[in-house]
């Protein structure tokens, strides 16, 4: 949800957010309904924090507090006080997202900030690299060194919580308008993506999200209103756990605090209120100990949502906001009191949330937000969602971006990614004639920022569009760069071809290109956040803008700045298009990162997240095309399985243009001396897990009606979220719930007895047996140029052995390593590193991780792309070869 617009316009802002454009909501009854076999089966109760012992001392002293907690104290942490709300007490807690307090036992408000690539609404920060950008890099220490500026960015702004990464969409769909803000379109590139950045990021004390759980893989339909249900996403349990589930189990294991649940549904069940998501896969399953949130406005249930296991209601309100109503807060509280809630759920979802707050180190010196994602004036609302509020100060602009530019630009600079070099035209020296065509070579004219939430594609592209945007402190743009490196420069700052002089033999255009996409709330170009209206052409009649300058000089290159793959072949062949280079979407740091590369500073070393296609009908149906409006519930239901963009082009021997982990440099790398040793013996499934350890016990007595009603003479704020009931509805709710004659209509399978837990399971992340590793392979990595040095990208794909008795795609990525800048001549030793759980399937039957052949032939496949596989190391012979044919 992006709802960072100005107080005022707030209500229209939300009130078209709701009611979408895209969204011909009518009231007529379901015809579309889950395709049979599409059941969303209940799982209850949901599972205790705290059995971990990773967590368990946060858990002790967590208990410690909650014990001491009132019911409405409780039941004010598990919610957010209401959308532009600020605080009563203390501190100014102008975040998206802002919980209640319960100051009296020292447990504050939590300041919860957008986005995933830098700290929203606000400035004197970094506006890094977006996710998509970072993928590209296929380098972990560069994830890893990301995360940690981002974490010190959000813990210096005062922001408890960074509601990031994203990993989900993992981007099934090419199409999809959020893929952006994850690492790209494989489950392995997107979860050492996101381990570094919750690594990074928690380390710095901050409580990092991984979201959004999950099947968001579209933009238009997501939402539940009134009217019509969020689409279903209809995804097989092999595919859950091969595929999308698969970030968010190394994020668990990463030790991430917090998981955020997705608008949609999953097989027809609400994602905010899906007991097999929350307390079945996530909890039990992952074993995640941290707390999790709805995702903005997405809470449609009371009582069902808290037995699903949900932990944390944002922003507090009700589907429609800003009229001082929620499905908890007062009513939690009133459901625990008439005992339709068991206080038991109650206090788990407190400890939990506490719990992550003493896990991170925020009871120690935290500091308190120094901002308003409201305003970037020094004063302003307190409360600007109440009618009335007072004015205080609100930013004290804390300038967090010490020297983190350097990360943000080697991020955009290890990522760009080149495409295609014909005849060595890049690198350029810095004397040839250049002539620069397109919008997208320099700055926004109005200003990097003139478009809020970014809902415009206007100059340079650095971030799609949406909550997941930043404010850029400066924008170093293209043009600029390029002119401060070549005397001889000339921009033609428009995407219709100019009239232009005969251009001399050697002359040099370089086309700049775009494509956007961002979320739903914002319809930029008749695109509704997916790419519905532009598919996979550039934007502004790029294509053609490339074909006329091809036609007019002899040596061009192209600069695409995109959000996702597009079609190129409009231009790819045409001779005079020698160069093109992916710069993804490059955040503040653009022109450098680019100019570097451009010129030859650098050897480009990005590698493309997801592949490009030639046709939009080179991937099936239900991964090329968007659900369109269907009464009812929007179906969009998985059937290409297991089988996403190089798994499906590979399984249909359908060449791509460029395949997935494609990318040139200027230089060239030999890999030799592959080895691979076994480091643990394997057994079918993973050895048994450990008994759950113990969690944290409460009364479970229903708490007198006194805890729920204000101090008197409280003096409340208009349509501020108040975890407290009146003394009358207190009085009548614990009546109710003391009787115990009045039972609340449970949902089928609801039990109250904690569950030992799945066989999968035993830590974060699942069974701790799955990250055993199981070979580990080395190389030598060789630069065999002998002008440019470079960075060389190792990727190493799993490919099962032959006769196994499930369908496994031909190859799949496991692992990858960049080598670090390689002289021309120098070598470097690779490591690489396989896991059980990279040589298992889940097995649907057994509910676990199985090897299928323990001791069989699993061919691991080394090289630069998944379609340069020249070295296989084999796991039953220990031995390895090179120069082999790619098996793709
Ligand atoms: C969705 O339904 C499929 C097909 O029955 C099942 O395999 C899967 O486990 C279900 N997933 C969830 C999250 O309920
Ligand atoms: C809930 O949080 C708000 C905001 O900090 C605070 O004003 C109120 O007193 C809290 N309520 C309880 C029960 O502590
Ligand atoms: C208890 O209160 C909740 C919230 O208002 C309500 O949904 C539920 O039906 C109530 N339970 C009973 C047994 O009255
Ligand atoms: C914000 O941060 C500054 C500098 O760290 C500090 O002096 C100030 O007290 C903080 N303001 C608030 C409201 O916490
Ligand atoms: C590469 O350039 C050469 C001339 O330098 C040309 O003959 C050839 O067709 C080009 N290849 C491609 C794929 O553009
Ligand atoms: C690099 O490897 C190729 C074969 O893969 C070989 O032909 C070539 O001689 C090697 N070059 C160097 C410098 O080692
Ligand atoms: C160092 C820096 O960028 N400071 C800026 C912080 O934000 C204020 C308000 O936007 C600017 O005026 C400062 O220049």
């Amino acid at each position: 949800m992006a709802v960072r617009t100005s107080s005022v316009v707030a209500w229209l802002t939300l009130a078209l957010a709701i009611f979408d454009p895209t969204c011909h909501a009518g009231a007529v009854s379901p015809r579309d309904d889950v395709p049979a076999g599409y059941v969303a089966a209940p799982y209850y109760p949901a599972p205790h924090g705290g059995w971990t012992a990773s967590w368990s001392n946060s858990y002790a002293k967590a208990q410690a507090l909650v014990a001491q907690m009132t019911l409405a104290e409780k039941t004010n942490i598990t919610g957010g006080v209401g959308i532009y709300m600020g605080s009563l007490t203390f501190h100014y807690r102008p975040c998206v997202g802002n919980t209640g307090s319960a100051y009296r036992v020292g447990f504050p408000q939590l300041c919860l900030q957008d986005s995933a690539l830098g700290v929203a609404s606000t400035d004197n920060v970094t506006a890094f690299p977006a996710g998509i950008t970072t993928g590209a890099t296929f380098d972990k220490a560069l994830m890893y060194a990301r995360g940690v500026a981002l974490g010190e960015e959000f813990r210096g702004k005062g922001a408890n919580v960074y509601l990031g990464p994203t990993v989900g969409p993992i981007g099934r769909k090419p199409l999809g308008g959020r893929n952006w803000e994850g690492f790209g379109s494989d489950p392995v590139l997107q979860a050492v993506a996101a381990a570094q950045t919750i690594k990074g990021v928690q380390e710095q004390g901050v409580i990092a999200t991984i979201k959004h759980l999950i099947g968001n893989e579209q933009e238009m339909y997501r939402m539940y209103n009134p009217f019509q249900p969020g689409y279903s996403a209809n995804i097989g349990d092999r595919t859950l756990h091969e595929v999308y589930l698969w970030p968010f189990a190394e994020g668990v294991h990463a030790g991430v605090g917090s998981v955020m649940t997705a608008y949609n549904a999953v097989n027809g069940s609400a994602c905010s209120q899906h007991s097999t998501l929350i307390n079945e896969l996530l909890k039990d399953e992952l074993g995640f100990q941290g707390f999790v949130m709805s995702d903005w406005l997405s809470h449609i249930s009371g009582v069902d949502s808290a037995l699903a296991g949900l932990d944390m209601d944002m922003p507090g309100d009700t589907q429609i906001p800003l009229l001082g109503f929620s499905l908890w807060k007062y009513d939690l509280t009133r459901s625990v009191l008439n005992g339709s809630v068991p206080l038991d759920r109650l206090n788990d979802m407190t400890t939990r949330i506490v719990a992550a707050w003493y896990q991170l180190g925020q009871d120690k010196n935290y500091p308190p937000p120094n901002f308003s994602s409201n305003t970037h004036d020094r004063d302003g609302l307190l409360y600007p969602a109440a009618v009335i509020s007072p004015i205080g100060q609100v930013n004290w602009y804390v300038n967090v971006q010490a020297d983190h530019y350097k990360v943000a630009r080697q991020v955009a600079q290890d990522a760009i990614t080149l495409l295609k070099n014909n005849g060595s035209l890049l690198p350029l020296t810095t004397s040839k004639s250049i002539k620069v065509f397109g919008t997208d070579a320099q700055v926004n004219p109005a200003g990097a920022n003139a478009c809020g939430n970014r809902a415009c594609n206007t100059g340079t592209l650095g971030m799609g569009w949406g909550s997941g945007v930043a404010d850029y402190p400066y924008f170093d743009d293209p043009i600029t760069a390029i002119k401060k490196r070549a005397s001889d420069v000339t921009l033609y700052a428009t995407d219709n071809f100019p009239t232009v002089p005969t251009p001399n033999a050697d002359d040099v255009a370089i086309v700049f290109i775009s494509s956007d996409a961002g979320e739903n709330s914002f319809t930029v170009e008749g695109n509704h956040g997916d790419r519905d209206s532009a598919k996979l052409a550039a934007w502004h009649n790029g294509d053609t803008l490339v074909q006329k300058a091809a036609a007019k000089y002899s040596n061009v290159i192209v600069v695409v700045h995109t959000v996702g793959p597009l079609l190129l072949e409009p231009w790819i062949d045409l001779p005079s298009v020698k160069a093109v280079l992916f710069a993804h979407l490059p955040g503040q740091e653009a022109g450098e990162s680019l100019a570097n590369i451009l010129f030859g500073d650098a050897s480009p070393s990005g590698h493309l997240p997801y592949s490009i296609t030639k046709a939009e009908t080179d991937l099936p149906d239900s991964v090329s095309k968007l659900k369109g409006f269907a009464f009812g519930q929007v179906q969009d239901t998985y059937s290409e399985g297991l089988y996403i963009d190089y798994r499906y082009l590979n399984k249909n021997k359908i060449k791509p243009r460029f395949a997935f982990g494609h990318g040139l440099s200027y230089t060239t790398f030999n890999f030799t001396s592959p080895s691979i040793t076994q480091k643990t013996a394997l057994s079918l499934a993973p050895p048994t897990r450990p008994a759950k350890g113990t969690t944290p016990t409460y009364s479970t007595a229903i708490p007198p009606a006194s805890e729920a009603v204000a101090p008197a003479g409280f003096a409340t704020i208009f349509r501020y979220l108040y975890s407290w009931l009146s003394s009358g509805d207190a009085a009548a709710a614990y009546a109710i719930g003391s009787a115990g004659t009045k039972k609340y209509a449970y949902p089928a399978g609801y039990s109250e007895t904690q569950k030992p837990g799945p066989a999968a399971g035993g830590a974060e992340g699942g069974n701790a047996a799955l990250w055993d590793v199981a070979w580990e392979l080395k190389l030598t990595v060789k630069n065999a140029g002998t002008t440019y040095k470079g960075k060389a990208s190792t990727q190493a794909y799993v490919q099962f052995p032959a006769g196994i008795p499930y369908d496994t795609p031909i190859v799949q990525l496991r692992d990858f390593a960049k080598t670090a800048e390689l002289a021309p001549g120098a070598t470097e030793t690779v490591t690489l590193q396989l896991t059980r759980k990279d040589v298992s399937v889940w097995d649907v039957e057994l509910q676990n991780w199985v090897v299928p052949i323990v001791g069989g032939r699993y061919t691991i496949w080394i090289g630069e792309a998944s379609d340069k596989l020249f070295t296989a190391c084999y796991t039953d012979t220990l031995t390895c070869e090179t120069g082999l044919a790619s098996p793709v």
